[in-house]
């Protein structure tokens, strides 16, 4: 199985994460999203990494559908749990997560327009969507060691990458500070070698 991946990308990382703590063994290709010669079009039409390449040549993707992939490929724990509950539980918490995401990097991108076509109130409507999201997870996870069912679940990879990502991108926004319940989680996920083999790189 070959991965294709941008090693800032919040959703690969995750995929990345995943493989790790499943000692799964991918082959990683970093890419370059646009680059003329980028294999990740062939693979996925919507042209977006994270894409796992099967070894019949067939692509998967998005992230959400390769950490299920990836979660059923070992016999026993489960990042994502087979409980019907517990499992609405755990991607509900990768949704949020995934969405405080999306909102981050909408935001990056629009600053990355010349100044004169950024609108501020689309900039301003993506970080309020981060802010109610970390605020609802800083309460969610209050005095919790794990986000769902004291067991370390696919929600706190999530979690933790999307920290990383919102920590990469508006690190001037203090949200240490803001949120110490999720800062603490990020602490204690940071920890681990999975996530210390992915940290982002800014670029
Ligand atoms: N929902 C997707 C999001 C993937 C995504 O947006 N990836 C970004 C990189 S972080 C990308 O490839 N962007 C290129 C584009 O939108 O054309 C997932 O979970 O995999």
């Amino acid at each position: 199985m070959k991965l294709l991946y941008t090693s800032n990308s919040p959703y690969a990382r995750k995929v990345r994460i995943v493989a790790l703590e499943k000692h799964l063994n991918l082959t990683l290709q970093e890419v370059v999203l646009g680059a003329e010669d980028s294999p990740v079009l062939q693979y996925n039409p919507l042209g977006k990494v994270p894409v796992l390449v099967l070894d019949n040549e067939e692509g998967l993707y998005d992230s959400r559908v390769i950490v299920e992939y990836l979660d059923t490929r070992t016999p026993g724990s489960k990042l994502v749990p087979s409980d019907a509950g517990l499992r609405i539980s755990v991607i509900r918490w990768c949704a949020l997560a995934d969405g405080i995401c999306d909102a981050t990097i909408a935001v990056m991108l629009e600053q990355r327009k010349p100044s004169d076509q950024q609108s501020e109130a689309f900039i301003n409507k993506q970080k309020t969507k981060v802010e109610n999201g970390l605020a609802v997870l800083n309460e969610d996870i209050n005095k919790k060691k794990w986000c769902v069912d004291e067991t370390f679940s696919l929600a706190d990879i999530a979690v933790g990458c999307m920290l990383g990502y919102v920590d990469l991108r508006f690190k001037e926004m203090g949200w240490q500070e803001q949120y110490p319940n999720l800062s603490k989680h990020y602490t204690i996920l940071s920890k681990r070698p999975s996530f210390k083999e992915t940290i982002p790189i800014p670029a």
